[in-house]
């Protein structure tokens, strides 16, 4: 009976747990190797526009900040294949910031590193001077072992800023 007691118990936590795989989700730490490793372009950490989480965000600044048409980072982790993927952030823009193209992804890679799955969401439910929030879900590949989480952006404008926040890539467990 106790056995079977703890067992329940132990079925219940896992079924409730889901955890971010993602390190520096919120952007309070400096950002470095360990977290988001890759950043580019207008890319930069502020404290501007009251982040929903703690006191600092990501901003991808429009050619004001920076002179690039670019801006963007990358975090990489190990990843289960087979099982489902939350990605959800806090994502905000102001003073007119437009892009050629943004997306938020969610990139599958091999053991051998070659892309083998890609989830996006291409940001055009942001609103202006808002922090909105943003999720998409995908299935790892069999094959799959790590995946890439990219906040991205290409032919920036001139003005404004892309915020986000709170960027964290869940493992959602295996319904029972
Ligand atoms: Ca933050």
């Amino acid at each position: 009976m106790k056995t079977s007691v703890l067992s329940a118990i132990m079925v219940c936590a896992a079924a409730v747990a889901v955890a971010n795989v993602l390190e520096n989700s919120g952007f309070e730490a400096d950002v470095g190797e360990e977290d988001w490793s890759t950043r580019w372009g207008n890319f930069g950490v502020e404290s501007w526009n009251n982040p929903p989480e703690g006191h600092l965000a990501a901003f991808i600044r429009g050619k004001w900040g920076g002179g690039a048409l670019n801006g963007g980072c990358i975090q990489s982790v190990p990843v289960t294949a087979g099982i489902e993927y939350e990605l959800k952030g806090r994502f905000y823009l102001d003073n007119g910031w437009t892009a050629g193209t943004k997306a938020l992804k969610l990139e599958f890679f091999d053991q051998d590193g070659v892309l083998v799955r890609t989830y996006a969401d291409d940001l055009t439910e942001l609103k202006d001077k808002q922090w909105v929030e943003i999720v998409l879900r995908g299935k790892a590949p069999d094959d799959a072992v790590r995946a890439q989480v990219v906040l991205e952006a290409d032919g920036i404008g001139d003005d404004g800023v892309l915020g986000a926040d709170a960027i964290e890539l869940l493992e959602i467990p295996a319904k029972r």
